[in-house]
């Protein structure tokens, strides 16, 4: 998979995105991840990539120029199976569009800052506008190494053990069963007898019967769809 993300913050992206997971991606080739300076293509001598909104009011707006030719110079070069664009009033992403775009090849996405890019940019070359959740960020920059996280790790063979990422919660849209490590007893607190019983259905069974126990408790609203 290939993603290019364009901002006007490259450092915000460049610390979460070339470390841990994906890194070994990266290392594996599994992905290639390309961060574009969106000032780079700002024909402007001081090279602005924003201006004040038409109809007045406070904020700027990240001006068509600098976006549009930063991607047309990456369309012209290959086909995007998605351009992305991260704001607060997109589509909450949730672990179903991570499996669906963890199968795609090519992904642009798009960082808004100050008040957001100008719409035609949207409507010209958006196929997909994703949020994170009911709350203002102060840019798509951090929303969009969230997105790239949950996305990549479901690429097969980026997680050591494949069956990890198919036991995540959310994975068979119930949240994960708890987890235990050795000691059996921890100042007092024993590990459930089952999982020490080295029964694997009893064990299975016992973990089905938490997961949805746990999803009615705290996210009833999974059980819903
Ligand atoms: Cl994608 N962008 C911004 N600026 N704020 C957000 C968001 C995105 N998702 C939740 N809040």
């Amino acid at each position: 998979m290939r993603i290019d993300i364009l901002t006007v913050l490259p450092q915000l992206l460049e610390g979460p995105l070339k470390e841990s997971i994906l890194k070994r991606a990266a290392e594996k080739e599994l992905v290639e991840i390309h961060i574009h300076n969106i000032r780079d293509f700002s024909t402007h001598s001081n090279k602005n990539v924003d201006d004040y909104q038409y109809g007045g009011g406070a904020g700027m707006v990240i001006a068509p120029q600098p976006l549009s030719d930063c991607i047309e110079s990456l369309t012209k070069d290959r086909t995007y199976d998605e351009i992305i664009y991260m704001t607060p009033d997109g589509k909450v992403l949730d672990q179903r569009d991570c499996n669906e775009m963890s199968l795609l090849g090519n992904l642009m996405i798009i960082c808004g800052h100050y008040k957001g890019i100008d719409h035609r940019i949207r409507e010209m070359y958006v196929t997909r506008e994703i949020s994170i959740g009911s709350y203002v960020l102060t840019g798509g920059e951090l929303a969009a190494a969230v997105t790239v996280d949950a996305i990549v790790r479901l690429i097969p063979g980026v997680i050591n053990d494949e069956t990890s990422a198919l036991t995540d919660s959310f994975q068979d849209g119930l949240l994960a069963p708890p987890v235990y490590t050795r000691p059996a007893e921890f100042k007092g607190h024993k590990v459930p007898d089952v999982l020490l019983s080295g029964d694997q259905k009893k064990i299975d069974a016992w973990r089905e019967e938490q997961a949805l126990k746990i999803t009615k408790e705290k996210r009833p609203d999974l059980l819903e769809d």
